[in-house]
């Protein structure tokens, strides 16, 4: 077992000013010691070596966060923001105008959308969705299996406050 130094990154993370999101947050900074296996302290290190991550805390505060986002957006009439993504040929005969029909059903829950031509005959469509979790759920799900929809992939994140 070796001490993580969690406390000591975000003294001095702090002095840089760099714990800003944490800082804004209501309750203040807490600091905290971490015991943690060597092995896999190497790991969190070139785990988030390999994200871009100058310092410890940052990275263990966001992958709370995504957590603590995760399990709110699980709860099926928790609010989220969704954003599904679909790769589709739009060759497929009636396949632009069975998405744009499933769309309009649901006008009220998309905010917002973006069509790139991908190429010749590919089409990458993003549309940013607002409700409970499930009518997220069910409005991705029901683009992303309609026929001829090559890929398509939904990223939730919560629709209130980041913790
Ligand atoms: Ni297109």
């Amino acid at each position: 077992m070796r001490y993580a130094g969690f406390a000591m990154s975000a003294c001095a993370e702090d002095a840089r000013g760099g714990a800003r999101k944490a800082a804004r947050s209501r309750g203040g900074l807490s600091r905290i010691g971490v015991a943690i296996d060597s092995d896999l302290l190497e790991k969190f290190d070139r785990l988030i070596r390999s994200r871009g991550y100058t310092n410890r805390s940052e990275a263990f505060r966001d992958l709370i966060r995504a957590e603590l986002v995760e399990q709110a957006a699980d709860a099926p009439d928790s609010p989220v923001v969704g954003t599904v993504t679909l790769v589709y040929d739009h060759n497929v005969r009636l396949l632009n105008e069975k998405l744009v029909d499933l769309q309009h059903e649901h006008y009220h829950h998309i905010l917002s959308t973006l069509h790139v031509h991908l190429d010749h005959d590919h089409c990458l469509e993003v549309l940013v969705l607002r409700g409970s979790s499930r009518t997220v759920r069910q409005i991705a799900d029901a683009l992303i299996a309609t026929k001829g929809v090559k890929l398509g992939r939904l990223t939730i994140t919560a629709a209130g406050a980041i913790p």
